[in-house]
């Protein structure tokens, strides 16, 4: 029998009152059930939220240091445990263990750097008009907030935000996707080993449609960040525009890379195959669309082609395995219809496009890497997410024509242009309409450090990780302090 998971509410494991299970398969092998887990209800939800409130009284006044050491420990128990979490996201997710491990690091490496941005939440000082007064602005914690997080990183997402929503002072709820709750329910669990205050994180599962729906739509949570699709997006914006709550949303992209005739083509090729393959192409980074000038366009092809038959597909915890499988079935169906889709519009499949129908892979949510060519702009597999190892090869003439097409889609989160020309690079730097750049790397492998998010339908205007989480969960306040002897005087003066 798989364990059965609880809710952490107020610093307690509670056993849901909901008698709908969620059943947490690894996508290698669906025989092998990690778990089940609640489909949380209102009332839960109400627990929580309660419990968030009354922590935020106290954890709003302990100093901002104090809250980074808390982070710190945490980072530190990530660290420690890396490689078991680093298994059991492969397990989960599907993920190569190597990029598993990549991603835990990236997590305690965040928790390094966050902690230490817990001495750092800066407002700033500014003369005033009037005599003997001081301007300054000081960032205070938003209160409860609603942490809604995918299963495609499932340690570091909630990471990028538990950690600068806990050092600017506020309390959380975390809701994880229901495709990978283990991963959430151990972090949670290394956060009370750290010592957390009851109340300061809880855990509820879930499902998007029902546990997610009803938080977001909870009268005491203060602000909503998710990281999902558009689709849901929209309508948790709609949700939140009713009582003008707070959302922050980090949702699709269709990215492109483009390849010109005077780069190494062997560089742009094995960049190509890391940003479509990585996580099985379920990367909000990952390479979906590439764009090749036309000189070059054949002899690229070939050797994409060539490339991506030596990826090695298998489970993820074996180290000759170059790619796993996708999380689910529901995602594989969702990739395959894709794939029909290219093929009706008219679009040339090269690789790839089908089910395995042999042990192992036929036990597991497997999809081969798959490769298009002659790929029209307004075909659906050229403008929407698949969020799967899909690849459309696209031709375009000349630069001017290759940013047009890459900058003729709704999404905006990443690019990459591969040419050994400094004018190139930096005008395409300047022309892309995307929130990431990359010149002559692969799409995926943002740092840490660095703001992240995209610009049109792929959010609305914020960006995580960096020290940028601090403008999404703090509110400035504006003070002004008269230390005059007579006040009235200073009130007397204009302006007004
Ligand atoms: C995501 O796909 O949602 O740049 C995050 C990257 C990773 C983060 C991806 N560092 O691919």
């Amino acid at each position: 029998m798989p364990p059965t998971y609880r809710n952490y509410i107020d610093g307690k494991w509670i056993p849901s009152t909901s008698c709908h299970v969620i059943r947490d398969l690894n996508p290698a092998d669906f025989r092998d059930c990690l778990g089940e887990f609640p489909e949380s209800g209102p009332d839960e939800i109400s627990q929580a939220v309660r419990a968030a409130h009354r922590a935020f009284a106290s954890w709003r006044r302990v100093p901002a240091p104090a809250r980074g050491e808390f982070v710190a420990r945490w980072g530190e128990l990530i660290a420690r445990d890396e490689e078991a979490l680093a298994r059991l996201i492969t397990m989960e997710n599907g993920k190569t263990l190597q990029e598993s491990k990549s991603e835990v690091k990236e997590a305690f490496d965040f928790a390094r750097f966050m902690s230490a941005q817990a001495r750092l939440i800066e407002g700033s000082t500014f003369p005033s008009q009037h005599e003997r007064r001081l301007l300054m602005t000081l960032r205070q914690p938003v209160g409860v907030t609603a942490l809604i997080t995918p299963w495609n990183f499932p340690i570091l997402i909630p990471c990028w935000k538990l950690f600068p929503a806990l050092i600017c002072g506020n309390t959380v709820i975390l809701k994880p996707a229901e495709e990978c709750p283990l991963a959430a329910h151990r972090l949670v669990e290394l956060a009370a080993e750290a010592g957390l205050a009851p109340g300061v994180v809880n855990l509820i599962h879930g499902s998007g449609e029902g546990t997610g729906r009803t938080l977001v739509k909870h009268p005491g949570v203060a602000l909503v960040s998710f990281t999902g699709s558009t689709e849901t997006g929209r309508r948790i914006a709609q949700e939140c525009a009713l009582s003008l709550k707070r959302h922050v949303l980090e949702l699709g992209g269709k990215n492109a890379q483009i390849v010109l005739a005077d780069a190494d083509l062997t560089e742009a090729v094995e960049g190509a195959v890391v940003g479509a393959y990585k996580t099985t192409g379920q990367r909000c980074t990952a390479t979906s669309r590439i764009i090749v000038e036309q000189t070059v366009a054949g002899s690229f092809s070939e050797r994409f082609l060539e490339r991506t038959k030596q990826i090695r597909v298998g489970n993820g915890l074996d180290a000759n395995v170059d790619m796993g499988p996708l999380v689910s079935e529901s995602r594989r169906k969702r990739v395959h219809a894709y794939v029909e889709a290219g093929r009706r519009e008219g679009a040339h499949l090269l690789l790839g496009g089908y089910f395995y129908e042999s042990e192992p892979l036929a036990q597991g949510a497997f999809y081969p890497p798959t490769v298009f060519d002659s790929v029209k702009p307004g075909m659906a597999i050229a403008r929407e997410e698949i969020f799967g190892p899909v690849i459309c090869l696209m031709e375009a003439e000349d630069l001017e024509a290759a940013l047009l097409d890459l900058n003729n889609n709704p999404y905006g989160l990443s690019a990459s242009v591969y040419t050994s020309n400094m004018h190139t690079a930096l005008e395409a730097v300047e022309r892309i309409e995307a929130g990431l750049v990359y010149i002559n790397s692969p799409t995926t492998g943002s740092e840490l450090h660095m703001p992240f998010g995209g610009v049109k339908a792929t959010g609305d205007g914020h960006r995580e990780a960096g020290r940028y989480g601090l403008n999404i969960f703090s509110e400035w306040k504006s003070a002004y302090i008269n230390y005059g002897r007579r006040v009235s005087r200073v009130e007397l003066q204009t302006p007004a």
